[in-house]
């Protein structure tokens, strides 16, 4: 029986990615006088790093013009992860990181059924409680038994980590929750751990791998262009076709493939 919501943050509550933490990286660049400036294209491909200071370093590792030492790569990464958390923080409480549509129907859903929901993520508690509070209210807190954040699970995504703190912290079994995910490496960080997955699908992941998931659609707002696909084709995902996923989910083998479901 479904007994708990696993939320991840970071592409799958709101499009934080593109309308966060890029332009918080971008500005932070600019106020430290570096030259760089990262496209769409270019954080697509370092979104492959999970964890903000990791995508940092594995930047700076990369790139021919910067610090040449191991040490001063680290001391930047860190003074620049600091800034673009700041920034970012900035942005949420500026109103300019929305929740998904659908997200807060369905949390609603979960209030009404008595649904436990809890957040894990693989960025910090401070940027996840900042999008929560702007987003659902200083009550935000209420909705929640559990907030896994960095700080909780340092070993990012796709380590299982973060999912196996939540389920101990809820004290549950792995098969009596669910996982909403929008990325790859959340996607392997939850079935590592046990926990089936809902796949929805977010900017910078709109065509990877869904493997594994039980299902897998463009977001929460509709029913079109999920899969499998859902009992109501008009309205929205709700905690009704979780449910039923997560039966199907137990009794059928999951969703396979690359590209839109
Ligand atoms: C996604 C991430 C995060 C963010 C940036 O995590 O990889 O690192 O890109 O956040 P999730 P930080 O989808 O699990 O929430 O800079 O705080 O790491
Ligand atoms: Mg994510």
């Amino acid at each position: 029986m479904l007994k708990a919501l696993l939320w991840d943050v970071d592409g799958t509550l709101a499009e934080t990615e593109r309308d966060g933490h890029l332009v918080a990286f971008n500005a932070a660049f600019e106020e430290f006088g570096l030259p760089w400036r990262w496209s769409e294209e270019r954080y697509a491909e370092l979104l492959r790093v999970a964890g903000g200071f990791e995508r940092l370093l594995h930047f700076l590792e990369s790139e021919p013009r910067g610090s040449s030492s191991k040490d001063e790569r680290r001391t930047l990464a860190r003074r620049l992860h600091l800034r673009k958390n700041e920034l970012y923080v900035g942005r949420v409480e500026e109103g300019a990181v929305p929740l998904r549509p659908g997200v807060r129907e369905l949390m609603d859903d979960c209030a009404r059924a008595g649904v436990f929901m809890a957040i894990v993520t693989t960025t910090s508690r401070g940027n996840a409680e900042a999008l929560l509070r702007v987003n659902l209210g200083g009550d935000w807190q209420r909705r929640f038994a559990a907030l896994v954040g960095a700080e909780d699970a340092p070993r990012k995504k796709p380590d299982p980590q973060a999912y196996r703190v939540a389920l101990e912290l809820l004290g549950l079994e792995a098969h009596e929750a669910v996982a909403i995910e929008d990325s790859p490496a959340g996607l392997e960080s939850a079935l590592a751990a046990g926990v089936p997955v809902v796949m929805a699908r977010s900017r910078f992941f709109a065509d990877a791998p869904v493997n594994g998931a039980i299902a897998a659609g463009p977001g929460l707002e509709r029913a079109a262009g999920w899969e499998p696909a859902p009992s109501e084709t008009s309205g929205r995902i709700g905690l009704a076709q979780i449910r039923a996923w997560h039966r199907l989910g137990s009794s059928t083998s999951p969703v396979r493939g690359r590209g839109r479901a």
